[in-house]
């Protein structure tokens, strides 16, 4: 059985006010054509379906026509909320949509209710666990303890106990969660709120594969690879568990301009043992960083593809960091007149500007408001206030002091 394990889709998502909706399009026709060229016996998408619980009416329209092409062309989808997706919203119609194919996995009542495959080799059971906020499912699962872990232990409990019911061996579970020992990105919105966050790998021993949502780096989870049993070997479970994150399609933040973005491609074996291989997702612009005086990199820009560490930074999204002590007029302005696609701009300063806590210092120790104001325009422009901005400033504690005394 082959499947294409996804997640984090965001659909809606700007990058620093770019607007991704065509490139998450893109993203989607790629998918379909691929589940198609790798036979997939279905498309697993674990969570963040949208980037918002009330999606913008292009982000619902993109779903809606994705989801429709996927059915027409036969391939089923089994979707999870993620902790960005409204449950019941992304839940409309499920029962309806089930019958075509598109498997909507958004309640607690349906955790344990498997999607159904079967290959030469019988079935794979697949089941599709939404995100578990503790405090909304705590009392609907008979948990006492307002964490994750305990909230997945108990729904991958109720999961065991229907494909041991079941006398199915092979099972895919699909969930929305932060295993221990994962690494972040940027662009990843806190789980923490409502309970402990973290949740050990050991809750999902004995699934043949585990494809999970929220993390947006690619990346494996739970014990590393190799023979040998899983992490739990009691019951009659003893093959190992693979564990992935699929990652993002796209990159969602600057933090994850090193990631190579891909889904999942899971094979499982008529033993139940899963390979898994990254396939690539299309890069609409690379992500790239760079460093400088706005002078520097405006002279280095215009040496036309002498300079090997700029190159092709005209079709990319850019962050540039400034590092003038000074700060430029217009900087934005005139970098985008080099690469157009420039969306972020950070300041810092090298030299004479000394640490924030060395700042704090000195500014605990000023009684001058004069002085003090001073102390902030040098934050903000990058260079001490000269005699101009010190005679501006005077003029306006002074009105104020003024202003107050008459009160
Ligand atoms: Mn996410």
């Amino acid at each position: 059985m082959r499947l294409i394990h996804t997640s984090d889709w965001h659909l809606g998502r700007t990058l620093h006010s770019e607007n991704l909706l065509p490139h998450q399009a893109g993203f989607l026709r790629w998918l379909l054509d691929e589940a198609v060229r790798q036979q997939a016996g279905a498309v697993v998408v674990a969570g963040d379906i949208y980037d918002r619980a009330v999606p913008s009416l292009d982000a619902v329209r993109l779903l809606d026509a994705t989801l429709l092409r996927f059915a027409q062309a036969r391939i089923p989808v089994i979707l999870t909320s993620g902790n960005h997706d409204s449950a019941v919203r992304l839940g409309f119609g499920a029962g309806l949509s089930e019958a075509a194919g598109i498997h909507l996995r958004t309640s607690v009542a349906d955790l344990a209710r498997p999607v159904l495959l079967a290959d030469e080799h019988g079935p794979v059971a697949v089941y599709g666990v939404p995100y578990l906020l503790p405090d909304a499912v705590m009392a609907d699962l008979g948990v006492q303890s307002r964490t994750h872990e305990a909230v997945l232990a108990e729904a991958a409990r109720l999961i065991r106990a229907d494909a041991a019911a079941r006398g199915i061996g092979r099972t895919v579970v699909a969930a929305h969660a932060f295993v221990t020992g994962g690494q972040p990105a940027e662009s990843e919105r806190d789980i923490r709120v409502g309970g402990v966050a973290d949740v050990p790998a050991a809750v999902f021993a004995g699934f043949s594969y585990v494809a999970l949502g929220h993390l947006h780096g690619a990346q494996r989870a739970g014990p590393p690879p190799g023979p040998g049993p899983g992490p739990l070997t009691g019951d009659s479970v003893t093959k190992s568990t693979v564990i992935r994150y699929s990652g993002s399609p796209l990159a969602f933040s600057f933090s994850e301009k090193d990631h190579r973005k891909s889904v999942t491609l899971a094979e499982i074996d008529a033993a139940g043992q899963v390979r898994t291989t990254a396939l690539h997702t299309p890069v609409p612009r690379p992500l790239r960083e760079v460093r400088g005086t706005l002078d520097s990199l405006l002279a280095r820009a215009d040496q036309h593809g002498a300079d090997a560490e700029l190159a092709g930074l005209a079709g990319a999204w850019v962050k540039v960091v400034l590092t003038d002590t000074v700060r430029p007029a217009a900087p934005m302005e005139r970098l985008r007149e080099k690469w157009p696609h420039t969306l972020v701009l950070d300041f810092a300063p090298e030299g004479q500007l000394t640490s924030s806590d060395a700042d704090l210092e000195r500014l605990a120790s000023a009684t001058d408001p004069v002085e003090i104001c001073g102390m902030f325009v040098e934050f903000t422009s990058g260079g001490p206030a000269d005699d101009t901005h010190r005679a501006v400033l005077r003029a306006a504690v002074e009105a104020a002091q003024h202003a107050e005394s008459a009160a």
